[in-house]
């Protein structure tokens, strides 16, 4: 019998309520996934994400020959590998001659412009179906975007929480009386403060040899394979939102920003690198948080803080990635133009917080998101870092990591390299932000209280530096005034001080010696 549809699965579409597979004809179509090296190296990804794409894509397609469904899949080993999407669609359609070929967007501007140009190289129609994971549809996000001057997140939430009729009450007003319970949720460490156990999977077969691909083929992989504990399939996944809602989501709120170290996780969720490959929901996510409140299990600042990043930041961001692509890419308003320093990579600095960060991302391909936001982008910001490379190093290093959400966090709320398009100003923070919420500052040969000389903290002259380059643009912004007023109280030769002590950090930094 001729083929039906070619469909197309991505690594990063691993679900099963896609169109692509619901309409799929099993006695005619063929899906096809496949391993490409161009995929696999279009940056150094952290070995961990490369293993875990390909073992739950292995996974999930062996539920779906089990159900029944005919599936090409090419590993990176097949000698007939062309080594890229494109040319893996292309050798399915010449081989199999299919009335069309089906793929749901992808989640990168770059792949959804190759598609549409294998579109013309296509003997067949080539359709691109929306991705219905995401609660907002692209055309609801421009109707909410049309119009507005700003774009804050808060707003665009309150209509998610609306529309999904998410932690209301009857009259539709929000559950607590409020929108929003961040305050609560910004409490410093407790000495003491640790995570609770994390659940580890068992590595079948499938991920066994995965490992041994990984290992051969990516011998200079940026950082390290095992231990490797990642659910790989949607069960697994599941297994992981269940222990988080039972044991941490309580404890969610109240330590959000918090920072400890030697403690990668705290109480964070680990449930991005999944929600973004297809084996969890976000509707499902909140809504069971949400019943974890509802049953009195969790306070509503947790419940809230949680599902304000799912229904709230995720979309939000992919609202915007999809609204300003291409030209967001480009963007620079505060012109950085610094290299990104070698110890990003290495994880070799003095700065303690830093060499936390980035050991845990090498480790895990994972660190939580003030890490993310007020050690490693706070520096970058500061230090006055090219955004691009900034932006190429975060696709790169975590496992949930994929362009149309990475970028906006990179370089709208890290970077403020949109000049405020998501950010209300900027996340700039000195050593006395890190020292109140983490505890890395005790064990660090800097002192958060020195802003010059030997033991000074780069984060406070650095700091003090980016307000004084930027005074033209941040002066007159509303949550900044008393920032320029300390600023000018210290007088000329602090200032000066500071400036000076600002570019010996950078050299230093570009010398290896931060
Ligand atoms: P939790 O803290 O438990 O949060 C729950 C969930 O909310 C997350 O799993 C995630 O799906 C969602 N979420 C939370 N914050 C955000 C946010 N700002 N934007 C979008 N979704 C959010 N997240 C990614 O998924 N991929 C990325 O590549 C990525 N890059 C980032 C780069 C920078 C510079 C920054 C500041 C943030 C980035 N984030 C990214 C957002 C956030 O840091 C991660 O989603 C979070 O740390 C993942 O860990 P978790 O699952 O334990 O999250
Ligand atoms: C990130 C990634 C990697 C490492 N490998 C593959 C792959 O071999 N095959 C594939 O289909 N996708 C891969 N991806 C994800 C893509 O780079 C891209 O981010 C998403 O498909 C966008 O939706
Ligand atoms: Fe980071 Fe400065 Fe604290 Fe060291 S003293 S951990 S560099 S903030």
């Amino acid at each position: 019998m001729s083929t039906g549809a070619l469909r197309v699965i991505l690594a990063d579409q691993l679900s099963t309520r896609l169109a692509v597979i619901t309409k799929a004809d099993k006695t005619r179509d063929v899906i096809l996934m496949a391993e490409v090296m161009s995929e696999a190296s279009y940056v150094r990804h952290h070995v961990k994400k490369i293993a875990f794409l390909f073992s739950a894509m292995r996974h999930y397609a062996q539920a779906l020959r089990v159900a029944g469904f005919t599936i090409r899949y090419v590993t990176l080993d097949d000698e007939d590998n062309r080594q890229s999407l494109e040319g893996e669609i292309l050798r399915a359609t010449e081989d199999f001659a299919p009335e069309r070929v089906v793929v749901t967007e992808p989640g990168e501007w770059r792949l959804r412009e190759s598609f549409e140009a294998l579109r013309l190289a296509l003997p067949v129609p080539f359709i691109i179906l929306p991705d219905t994971r995401f609660l907002c549809s692209h055309a609801e996000f421009n109707k909410w975007a049309e119009g507005r001057r700003e774009f804050r997140m808060e707003y665009f939430y309150r209509e998610m929480r609306r529309r999904y009729g998410i932690l209301l009450e009857a009259d539709g007003s929000p559950c607590g009386g409020r929108w929003n319970f961040d305050a609560d949720n910004r409490k410093p460490p407790q000495k003491g403060l640790t995570s609770p156990k994390r659940l580890s999977f068992r590595k079948d077969a499938i991920t066994l040899e995965v490992l041994d691909l990984v290992r051969r083929r990516f011998p200079d992989g940026y950082g390290r394979l095992e231990p490797f504990h990642f659910a790989v399939t949607r069960r697994q996944a599941l297994r992981e939102l269940d222990h988080f809602i039972f044991h941490m989501l309580a404890r969610f709120g109240d330590h959000q920003d918090a920072m400890v170290e030697g403690e990668p996780y705290l109480n964070h969720s680990l449930l991005s690198a999944y929600i973004n490959a297809g084996l969890l929901y976000p509707l499902e996510i909140c809504q069971k948080a949400e019943a974890a409140y509802r049953q009195g299990r969790v306070p509503l600042n947790g419940a809230e803080g949680f599902i304000r990043q799912i229904l709230g930041w995720r979309e939000y961001v992919r609202g915007l990635y999809w609204r300003f692509m291409p030209s967001y890419l480009d963007n620079n308003a505060l012109e950085a133009r610094e290299a990104l320093p070698w110890f990003y990579w290495s994880g070799e600095t003095r700065m303690n917080c830093m060499r936390q960060a980035l050991s845990d991302t090498l480790e895990h391909a994972y660190s939580h998101h003030i890490q993310r936001l007020m050690i490693t982008g706070n520096f970058a910001l500061i230090a006055g870092l090219d955004p691009k490379a900034v932006h190429e190093w975060y696709l790169a290093v975590y496992a949930d990591a994929y362009e149309w959400v990475e970028l906006p966090n990179t370089l709208g709320m890290a970077l403020y390299a949109d000049g405020g398009l998501l950010a209300s100003k900027p996340y700039a923070a000195s050593g006395n932000y890190i020292r109140r919420m983490s505890n890395y500052c005790d064990t660090c040969p800097y002192d958060p209280s020195v802003s010059t000389g030997e033991k000074a903290c780069p984060f406070n002259a650095l700091y003090w530096d980016f307000i004084a380059r930027h005074r033209d643009r941040f002066e007159q912004n509303r949550r900044m005034p008393f920032v320029y007023a300390t600023w000018d109280r210290m007088g000329d030769d602090k200032q000066q001080a500071l400036r000076a002590e600002a570019r010996r950090h950078v050299v230093a930094m570009h010398e290896g010696r931060l």
